[in-house]
């Protein structure tokens, strides 16, 4: 049977890059795109679109009938720093959207999940550098529990029903074509735009808070490749730790000042220094390289002209 593809929660950050990925490996009728806005996007004009609640089950049953799907990928979710806010809805998004695709796939409807993890399942408790695959893992974040709930759900679903689910720990993630959402990490987009806007950026962290980071074209690379490995090569089916790149506010800032000397940088942290001092600094992703071959191709230096140079042109 042919790979047909349904992303849900398709025009956010990860979702609007994932749809013109997918669509450009597995064919553009082979993907259908979802999300509960409907934007006037890529994701929506380029290809099949359809509106869907995360929440409804029977809105994802009838588009998983309509158009024979076999591979969902769950991306709809609230983020570290909107969740503080609205606990009990994030609780409710996060896990109840995840449960009915796992159901779905139990029921025999849908042959494969990816739902994304985060760093956010690690907490003050972790050792910070280096972060392992194993080990203490107390979030603190409402984002963090539910993530972390999710983990030890589809690892559960893997090993009972023998659902093929498979999750990524993404790290904080930078992208140009599509703004976050609402995540702690957001800091490392935003220092980009007011880089070039404004020439000065104010920064809701303190300067030496380090944290995890990837650019968007590799954690886009590890999605599909995790998909696409075989089976047996996915031993881990709670989630995999994934790594990139580590920085500071300091240490970004300097790489801008490389290309914008005159930028100017201050710091004014908020509610989110407490979820970013709860997370790890550097992750360990030994474990995602061995089993199925990940390799990030992007470093800070890298990055930054990247961005810099789409962001101006855009
Ligand atoms: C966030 O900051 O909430 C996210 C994440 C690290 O999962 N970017």
């Amino acid at each position: 049977m042919s790979t047909k593809i349904l992303i849900i929660g398709a025009c956010g950050q990860i979702g609007t890059e994932l749809t013109q990925k997918l669509r450009a490996v597995y064919g553009t009728d082979n993907v259908i795109a979802s999300d509960i806005r409907k934007l006037d996007n890529d994701v929506v004009n380029d290809g099949i679109f359809e509106v869907v609640n995360a929440l409804d089950y029977n809105q994802i049953e009838n588009l998983i009938e309509k158009y024979h799907i076999t591979d969902v990928y769950l991306m709809a979710a609230l983020l570290s720093a909107t969740a503080e806010k609205n606990p009990a809805f994030a609780w409710d998004l996060n896990m109840n959207s995840l449960f009915h695709v796992l159901n779905l796939a139990k029921a025999g409807k849908i042959k494969k999940i990816f739902w994304p993890s985060s760093i956010a399942v690690f907490g003050p408790t972790t050792p910070r550098e280096n972060t392992p695959q194993y080990t203490v893992m107390e979030p603190s974040t409402v984002y963090g529990i539910s993530k972390q709930s999710g983990e030890r759900w589809c690892e559960y679903y893997n090993k009972q029903y023998g659902v093929d689910v498979r999750s990524i720990r993404y790290p904080g993630l930078i992208s140009w074509t599509s703004p976050p959402g609402g995540g702690t990490t957001d800091y490392a987009v935003d220092i980009y735009y007011k880089a070039l806007e404004d020439k000065k950026f104010t920064c809701f962290l303190s300067e030496n808070t380090a944290l995890p980071m990837m650019y968007m074209d590799d954690a886009i690379k590890a999605t599909v490749s995790i998909m696409q490995a075989p089976a047996e090569k996915i031993k881990v089916r709670s989630s995999y730790n994934l790594s990139a790149i580590s920085f500071t506010p300091k240490e970004i800032a300097a790489s801008i000042q490389k290309h914008i000397p005159e930028f100017t940088i201050d710091y004014a942290p908020d509610f989110r220094q407490k979820i970013a001092d709860s997370w790890p600094a550097s992750i360990d992703d030994t474990v995602a390289r061995e089993d199925w071959g990940w390799k990030n191709d992007f470093d800070m230096e890298k990055m930054t002209s990247v961005m810099l140079e789409n962001l101006s042109k855009k």
